[in-house]
C-alpha cells in the first residue's frame, strides 16, 4: 500500500432513468466496493463517494414517452438504486444525487469560476431546431438515416446499427422527436472547454506520469490524445439540469457530463465539513471506478476541468473496467436483457455473495466478459460450496464432533502444520499485491487460496480416521483448520462480507484488522465456538433453467417487437369486397392430414351445408381442441385440392407478433351462416 493520508474512492454516478444491472455490479461497484473495504480494513481514512446522475437527455425521453416530469422519473430510480446497492452491501459513505441544491450550487460556483476567468471559449453554431415545439434539439431527439450503413433509425449522436459516432447534420432526412417534423438549422451560442490548451499537460500527466494505469485506460487516452484534442461544448438548450449561471442564458443547462462529475464534489460536500481536505490537499489519493466507456470523461475531460479551477487534485488511478455481456448478448436495459439486482434478490435470497463472488472471479478487467446462469452455478458448487463452504463446515463440525464446540490446545505442531500456517502471511502479501495493483480477480482468486489450502489439509491429515487412536493430533489439526478459519474471514471479508460476517459470528470472533492476517492464534485454546450452519448451498438445476427460461422469453418478446407489421396493401373498391362471401361457421370435426406437419382436415356447418376445409393450423391446434369453435369463413373462395382433400372454402386467421394463429370469432355466439360485411 501507499503512503497517502487519505483516500477518495469514487464510483461512476449510475444515471437514475433505470434499475441497476448485474452489468453496473460486476463493472464498477463490487470492484470498488472490495478496494474501500479492503483499505477501511487496513485503518485508512477513506471514503466511498456514489449518487445517482439525474441529468442528460434520457431521462428527459423517458419522462415524455411516460407522461411524468423528469423529477419522477429521477425521484423513482434514485430509491430503487439506492437501495439495491445497500441489499448488495456496496458499502458507500454517501449515495447522493444530482438533483440536490448543494450539487446545483456546487456545479454553478464551478462554472463561474471558470468563466470569470475566462477558461471558456462562447460560439455561436447552428443548431437543429424544432419550430412547432420551440426548441432546439439534443443530438438524442433528432433521428434520421445513417450516412454509413442506411439504417433508417439512427440517432443524432450515434447509429445503433453500425456502431459510428455521428452529428446531428450528418443524418440523412433527419426528423424531430418531438413533432416527427424536419427540424431546422438555427443559430446558439455555447460555452466551450478548450480541451487543445490542456493536451501538453494530460501528456504529461498520462502517457508519462501514469504508465502504470491498466493498459485499456492508458490505451484509450493516449488514442485520443494522439488524435489532438478539440474544445469541447459544456452546456446545452435543454430545459433540464442545472442552469447556465450566466445572464442571458435562457433556457440552457450545463452539459450532463460537465455537472456529474462535479457530482462527486458535491456528494462529499453533503457528506462531510470537511470534504476540502479530500479534494484539495496533495496527500489524498483519488481513485475513479468506472466502466470503459466513462474513460475520456474521467481521464481527459474532468482532468481538465479541475486543472483549470486549479484548486483540486487530480486522480492517481483510474481503474475502469470493461464490459460484461450476459448469455452472449450485450446487456441491454431497453431490450429488457440484464438481471437486474432487485430481481436477483427476489429469487435467490440471502445469496449476495454469490453474486459478488462470481461476478469478481470472471469480472472484465481486461476486456469484456460473459456471465452465463451455468457458470453462476458451477462457480458456487464447485467454488463456494465445495471448496470454502465445506473446508469451514468440516472444521466447525468436526470441533463440534470431537471437542463440544471448544478450540482444542494444540501444543508441538509438526513441521507440516507451521508450513501451511506459515503460508496465510504469503498468501496475505499476493492478496495485497494484487489489490494494489487493482487486479481484484486475480486477489480473489490468490485469497480463495486459502481455502484451497485448508481442504488440502484436511484431505492430507484425515482427523477422522485418527480420533480413536491419536486425540492430541486430531486437537493439532483442528486447531490449526480453527485458526486458518479466522485469517478467512479477514482475509475474504472485503470480497464477501455477508458470509464472513456469518462465519466470525460461527467462530465467535470479534473484528481483526487487516495486518492480523498471518496470526496463528486468532482463537486461543479453549475458546468456545458458536452453533455452525452452512455457509453456502448448492444451487440447483431447476434454478438456472428457470433463469434461462426467463432470459429465453424476453428474447421472444423483443423478437415480435422487432418483426414489422405487413405493408398495407392497395385499395379495393367496394364491389371487390362484397364478392367475398365471408360467413360465420363451426367445425364439428377435426383430424390432422397424415403425413404434414401443419395441415387440418375439418368439418365445418356453415349454416349453408356441411362441408371439408383444410387448414394449415395443426403448429398451433391440437384437433381435440377445435369442435365447437365458432370461426369465419371465406365461403366462396373456388375449391381447391390439398394433399388430395378438396377443400371447400378457408378459415379466417390472423397472426399475433410471436407467428402465433388466432381464429377471428364472434364476440357472442351467432347462427351458423351470418354473413359478415
Ligand atoms: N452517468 C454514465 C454511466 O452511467 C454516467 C456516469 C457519470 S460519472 C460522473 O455510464
Ligand atoms: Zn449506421
Amino acid at each position: 500500500m501507499n503512503d497517502y493520508k487519505r483516500h477518495l474512492i469514487t464510483a461512476a454516478l449510475p444515471y437514475a432513468n433505470g434499475p441497476v444491472h448485474i452489468g453496473h455490479l460486476a463493472g464498477v461497484y463490487v470492484p470498488a466496493d472490495i478496494y474501500t473495504r479492503y483499505l477501511r480494513q487496513n485503518g485508512k481514512d477513506v471514503l466511498y463517494i456514489c449518487g445517482s446522475d439525474e441529468h442528460g437527455v434520457p431521462i428527459t425521453l423517458k419522462a415524455k414517452q411516460e407522461k411524468v416530469t423528469p423529477q419522477d422519473i429521477v425521484d423513482k430510480f434514485h430509491t430503487m438504486n439506492k437501495k439495491a446497492f445497500e441489499d448488495f452491501g456496496i458499502a458507500f459513505d454517501i449515495y447522493h444525487r444530482t438533483s440536490a441544491p448543494i450539487h446545483y450550487e456546487t456545479a454553478s460556483d464551478f462554472f463561474k469560476k471558470l468563466n470569470d476567468k475566462g477558461d471558456f471559449i462562447e460560439k455561436t453554431s447552428e443548431q437543429y431546431y424544432d419550430e412547432e415545439n420551440q426548441q432546439f434539439l439534443a443530438d438524442r431527439y433528432i433521428t434520421g438515416t445513417c450516412p454509413h450503413c442506411s439504417n433508417e433509425k439512427a440517432y443524432g449522436d450515434q447509429c445503433e446499427a453500425c456502431g459510428t459516432s455521428l452529428s446531428a447534420t450528418d443524418l440523412i432526412n433527419p426528423k424531430s422527436s418531438l413533432s416527427g417534423n424536419k427540424p431546422i438549422l438555427k443559430e446558439t451560442k455555447h460555452w466551450y472547454l478548450p480541451l487543445d490548451q490542456y493536451e501538453n499537460d494530460l501528456k504529461k500527466w498520462i502517457l508519462e506520469d501514469h504508465k502504470e494505469w491498466r493498459a485499456n485506460v492508458y490505451g484509450q487516452c493516449k488514442s485520443w490524445l494522439d488524435q489532438g484534442l478539440q474544445p469541447r461544448a459544456v452546456s446545452r438548450d435543454l430545459n433540464w439540469g442545472v442552469p447556465v449561471p450566466v445572464e442571458g442564458a435562457d433556457g440552457k443547462v450545463l452539459y450532463v457530463w460537465f455537472d456529474a462529475p462535479i457530482g462527486y464534489i458535491s456528494a462529499t460536500k453533503e457528506h462531510t465539513a470537511d470534504w476540502e481536505k479530500y479534494w484539495k490537499s496533495d496527500d489524498s489519493r483519488l481513485i475513479h471506478f468506472i466502466g470503459k466507456d466513462n474513460i475520456v470523461f474521467h481521464c481527459i475531460i474532468f482532468p481538465s476541468m479541475l486543472k483549470a479551477h486549479g484548486d483540486y487534485i487530480l486522480p492517481d488511478n483510474v481503474p475502469a473496467n470493461e464490459f460484461l455481456n450476459l448469455e452472449n448478448d450485450k446487456i441491454s436495459t431497453s431490450r429488457n436483457w440484464a438481471v437486474w439486482l432487485h430481481e436477483y434478490l427476489e429469487d435467490f435470497e440471502g445469496k449476495q455473495d454469490v453474486l459478488r463472488y462470481v461476478l469478481t472471479a470472471n469480472a472484465p478487467e481486461a476486456k469484456d466478459n460473459d456471465f452465463t446462469w451455468k457458470d453462476f452455478q458451477i462457480r458456487n458448487n464447485n467454488e463456494l460450496v465445495a471448496v470454502l463452504g465445506n473446508f469451514i463446515n468440516r472444521t466447525l463440525v468436526l470441533t463440534q464432533k470431537y471437542f463440544d464446540g471448544v478450540c482444542p490446545e494444540a501444543t508441538d505442531l509438526s513441521e507440516y502444520d507451521q508450513d501451511i500456517l506459515g503460508q496465510i502471511e504469503e498468501i496475505r502479501a499476493r492478496v495485497e499485491k494484487s489489490l494494489d495493483a487493482f487486479r481484484i480477480r486475480e486477489a480473489l482468486f490468490e485469497a480463495m487460496g486459502l481455502a484451497r489450502l485448508g481442504n488440502k489439509y484436511l484431505a492430507d491429515t484425515e482427523p477422522w480416521k485418527l480420533i480413536k487412536q491419536d486425540e492430541n493430533r486430531v486437537k493439532q489439526i483442528l486447531n490449526v483448520c480453527i485458526q486458518i478459519s479466522a485469517n478467512l474471514t479477514l482475509l475474504l471479508n472485503p470480497f464477501l462480507p455477508f458470509s464472513m460476517n456469518k462465519l466470525r459470528g460461527f467462530l465467535n470472533l470479534e473484528e481483526y484488522p487487516w495486518d492480523a492476517i498471518g496470526n496463528i492464534s486468532l482463537i486461543p485454546a479453549h475458546h468456545k465456538l458458536n452453533k455452525p450452519e452452512l455457509l453456502f448451498d448448492k444451487i440447483e438445476d431447476k434454478q438456472v433453467e428457470e433463469q434461462v427460461q426467463k432470459l429465453l422469453s424476453t428474447k421472444k418478446a423483443n423478437e415480435s417487437k422487432e418483426k414489422e407489421l405487413p405493408p398495407a396493401k392497395q385499395i379495393v373498391n367496394y364491389e371487390d369486397f362484397t364478392k367475398l362471401d365471408i360467413r360465420t361457421a363451426t367445425i364439428l370435426e377435426a383430424e390432422k392430414v397424415p403425413k404434414t406437419k401443419k395441415l387440418i382436415k375439418l368439418k365445418v356447418d356453415t349454416g349453408l351445408d356441411i362441408r371439408t376445409v383444410v387448414s394449415g393450423i395443426a403448429e398451433y391446434f391440437d384437433p381435440e381442441q377445435l369442435p365447437g369453435k365458432q370461426v369465419t369463413l371465406l365461403a366462396n373462395l373456388a375449391p381447391r385440392k390439398i394433399r388430395g382433400i378438396e377443400s371447400q372454402g378457408m378459415i379466417l386467421l390472423a397472426e399475433d407478433p410471436s407467428g402465433k394463429l388466432i381464429f377471428i370469432s364472434p364476440e357472442d355466439k351467432l347462427i351458423n351462416g351470418a354473413e359478415i360485411k
